[in-house]
């Protein structure tokens, strides 16, 4: 019987010291756990896709080295034009490079589509351009293109859309204004500005005192390109327009320097955690 109460007398103790060993505290504070956020010119291009997929478009992607004949040939940059200079563009061998914008995605949509069915698409993706480095400029950069084609579209369905565009972008009360330009794949060609969504159109060191702010590239696609890529221009006509991801993200969110997208500063890239939780 001694031994008994002394067996269970040590069972007890034994239980105690296991409970008084493994107490968990659970007032402490969990252990914080480092979580990644959505980088931001990845929120824009979200932003955009998202935007235009509601307008009935599909999202295309295509290759990154592309040929010269996609990049340059048929979007009505011959041989010998400018910006086809070696010093511009990352040629890995004489008739292959980096492509410089994604309009060869489109070029690769308008051949395939042997049916000439409607076509509406935009192309994000990387891009890559021999250019030195500095607060405007990157040598790798992103774009995201649109591309609409059937017959009877015209450059007031482009104006529709854009506007559409920027006030998603931007806010609801901006407008947009066209001014002429040029680019070789579009005739006509368009420059386009939106009212400062800082100032409201007063006049401030975002908009450089003009009330207005150029947002993106765009125009009618050249008659050359569409007879090209396999299509009768005097039947089809289709509007293009290229949007810089860093460029939007730069005005957005009032950020000087296209470099902090790319040293991944973890400080900068978490300030745009902040805004996701908004959503
Ligand atoms: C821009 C400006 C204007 C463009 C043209 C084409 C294509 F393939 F249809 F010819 N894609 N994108 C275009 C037109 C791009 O970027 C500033």
């Amino acid at each position: 019987n001694k031994l008994c109460s002394l067996k269970s007398e040590l069972d007890r103790k034994e239980l105690e010291d296991k409970l008084n060993s493994e107490k968990i505290d659970v007032t402490l504070p969990a252990t914080k756990i480092k979580v990644g956020c959505v980088h931001p010119i990845t929120r824009i291009i979200n932003e955009v896709e998202d935007l235009f997929i509601s307008m009935g478009y599909d999202v295309l992607e295509g290759p990154e080295v592309e040929s010269d004949l996609y990049n340059f040939e048929m979007l009505n940059l011959p041989k010998g034009h400018p910006a086809r200079d070696t010093q511009d563009s990352f040629y890995i061998t004489d008739d292959t490079l980096l492509r410089t914008q994604t309009s060869p995605v489109q070029v690769r949509t308008m051949l395939a589509n042997t049916e000439k069915t409607p076509i509406r698409v935009i192309c994000p993706g990387k891009t890559y351009r021999k250019d030195n480095d500095d607060a405007t400029h990157s040598h790798q950069f992103t774009q995201i293109e649109g591309l609409v084609v059937d017959e009877n579209i015209s450059m007031a369905d482009l104006k529709g859309t854009l506007e559409i565009f920027a006030k998603k972008m931007f806010g609801e009360k901006r407008e947009i204004r066209f001014r002429p330009s040029y680019f070789p794949f579009t005739e006509p060609s368009i420059e386009v500005d939106v009212t400062c969504f800082n100032c409201k159109g007063k006049g401030c060191n975002i908009c450089k005192n003009t009330g207005w702010i150029e947002i993106l590239g765009a125009g009618m696609v050249h008659p050359n390109v569409l007879n090209m890529c396999g299509y009768d221009s005097n039947k089809y006509t289709g509007f293009a327009f290229g949007i810089g991801p860093e460029r939007i993200a730069m005005l957005k969110y009032g950020i000087s320097d296209i470099r902090n997208f790319y040293t991944n500063d973890i400080r900068f890239l978490h300030e745009f955690d902040k805004l996701e939780k908004e959503d």
